[in-house]
């Protein structure tokens, strides 16, 4: 585990432990990056804006994407190696979504470069001779990327790749708790022929330590940050003195409204995966389902059958994680009912010493129960039935958040005249989680600020500035 500055690696640093998720065993130790450390990241990605890659065309730019995109590919199967290791999650999670997705966000924004225009105007003058206008975009400067332990290449990707797509530099620090393909990926960018210094990479905790230091830095033109609401708050007050944009991914606690109308079996399945992907520990999973009356019985018959059947789920990320966790489901079993899972399950091997939470589904607790409002970041589930679609619309909009929800119906005026009355950056309709990478991404209310996905990235990675010149 390493650092990545001024274009070398370098291991300095008090060491934290590394701990595996699946057994509680520590099993490495990673070094904490200092605040000179932090300082030295800045500067030389301050630095390295004034050097060759200033004078970089887009489609170079865009080659050196598809090249980073190639070095993961290269390397595919030692990604999906230390995703596992660090996050717990089972290995066909990380080799279908995870790391091909980290190959995806380099590519499309790599390709999205490539195409990409900007506008132009002819405007009229007085002496008829006219002027035109046209847009440059210029890089941000220096961009601090801030990122999770849920889905750790993949995010801190998501970001990277469109930073470096406009011609940024870019300083990263993943989270403390995975990582390992951070390193991975400095390895490959090192690799990948772009100049020196373009992309840093630090190690450490975040308050007080070297995400505080990093985003709270004067030498950062622009922080992208994706994690926990309240995180979210401290880093724009460290942003907000020297009036740095943000772009905030944050925390949710998604809706799923099943109507009676909708193919229950669909349903079901659709639910299932969104509530229990990684072990519910992906922004987008699904916390609340609200089921039209008739038909209520019948869904919270089959997912809980379904989540009691459930195979091949990983823990929790840690310790501290899963005792929140547990803490939620003691409150929801003493004032509500447990229709599956609820406790932590027992392998009888070194699993046993893991962070591990059975797939839980609740129902009967009241909407301003905590383990209904409040995000729980992991296999729990809350049923509740509705009447009429006006009821079923505020149950979903109610609450601090708004990133994601789903809504199963066969009706399709239904499901047009719901997805979009619904207070969330996404709606899915008979699906969840089907991504295009060109769409807007992002939530509204406690769940994030500003768009990213395709031209919302370029746009926000970049500053437009007009140029008049007269004819
Ligand atoms: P977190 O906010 O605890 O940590 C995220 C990152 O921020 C880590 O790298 C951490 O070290 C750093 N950090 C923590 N405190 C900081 C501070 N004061 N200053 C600077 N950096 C700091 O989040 P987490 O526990 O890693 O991730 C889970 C949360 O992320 C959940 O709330 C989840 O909903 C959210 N999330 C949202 C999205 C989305 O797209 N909306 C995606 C993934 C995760
Ligand atoms: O799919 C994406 O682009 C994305 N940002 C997913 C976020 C998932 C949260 O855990």
């Amino acid at each position: 585990m390493r650092h990545y500055v001024g274009g070398g690696f370098d291991a300095s640093g008090v060491p934290f432990p590394l701990v595996d998720p699946v057994t509680g065993r520590t099993v490495g130790e990673v070094p904490a990056a200092s605040r000179e450390l932090v300082d030295r990241a800045v500067g030389a990605a301050r630095e390295a804006l004034r050097g060759p890659w200033a004078g970089w065309s887009p489609a170079e730019r865009s080659r050196a994407l598809h090249r980073i995109a190639d070095g993961i590919e290269g390397r595919f199967e030692e990604f999906v190696a230390a995703e596992c290791a660090d996050t717990g999650k089972p290995r066909a999670l990380a080799a279908t979504v995870d790391i091909p997705r980290a190959v995806a966000n380099f590519r499309s924004y790599a390709d999205l470069l490539a195409g990409r225009s900007e506008r132009s105007w002819h405007t009229g003058t007085p002496d008829g001779r006219g002027a035109l206008n046209y847009t440059v975009r210029k890089p941000l400067g220096v961009v601090a990327v801030v990122s999770p332990w849920n889905l750790p290449l993949l995010l801190l990707t998501w970001k990277v790749a469109p930073a470096l797509a406009m011609g940024n530099t870019v300083v990263a620090k993943p989270s403390e708790l995975t990582p390992s393909t951070a390193c991975l990926l400095a390895e490959v960018i090192a690799g990948a022929e772009l100049p020196a210094d373009v992309f840093q990479l630090v190690h450490g905790q975040g308050a007080d330590a070297a995400g505080q230091w990093l985003t709270e830095h004067p030498g950062v033109d622009a922080v992208a940050f994706t994690g926990e609401s309240r995180t979210g708050s401290a880093i724009m007050r460290a942003a907000a003195d020297r009036l740095a944009p943000v772009s905030f991914e944050l925390g949710g606690k998604n809706a799923g409204l099943v109507f009676a109308d909708a193919d229950l079996e669909r349903a079901v399945e659709g639910t299932l995966r969104s509530a229990f992907t990684h072990s519910g520990q992906v922004c987008l999973c699904t916390e609340r389902v609200y089921v039209e009356r008739p038909v209520f019985e019948e869904f919270a018959g089959a997912l809980a059958a379904g989540a009691k059947d459930l195979a091949g789920y990983g823990p929790m990320i840690s310790a501290a994680h899963r005792a929140k966790v547990l803490g939620h489901l003691d409150r929801a079993a003493a004032d509500g009912e447990v229709l599956a899972g609820g406790g932590v399950p027992s392998f009888g091997d070194a699993r046993d010493g893991g962070f591990w939470v059975e797939p839980t589904v609740l129902t009967g607790l009241p909407e301003d129960h905590p383990a209904v409002r409040e995000e729980i970041f992991g296999p729990v589930v809350h049923l509740a039935p509705f009447d009429t679609e006006e009821e079923a619309l505020a149950l979903a909009n109610a609450g601090p958040y708004g990133l994601a929800a789903t809504v199963w119906t066969g009706d399709v005026s239904r499901a047009h005249r719901v997805a979009p009355a619904l207070d969330v950056g996404i709606a899915w309709v008979n699906t969840w989680n089907l991504r295009d990478l060109r769409t807007p991404f992002g939530g509204v209310k406690a769940s994030g600020i500003g768009r990213e996905g395709g031209d919302h990235s370029l746009d926000f990675f970049s500053e437009p500035m007009n140029v008049c010149v007269k004819l």
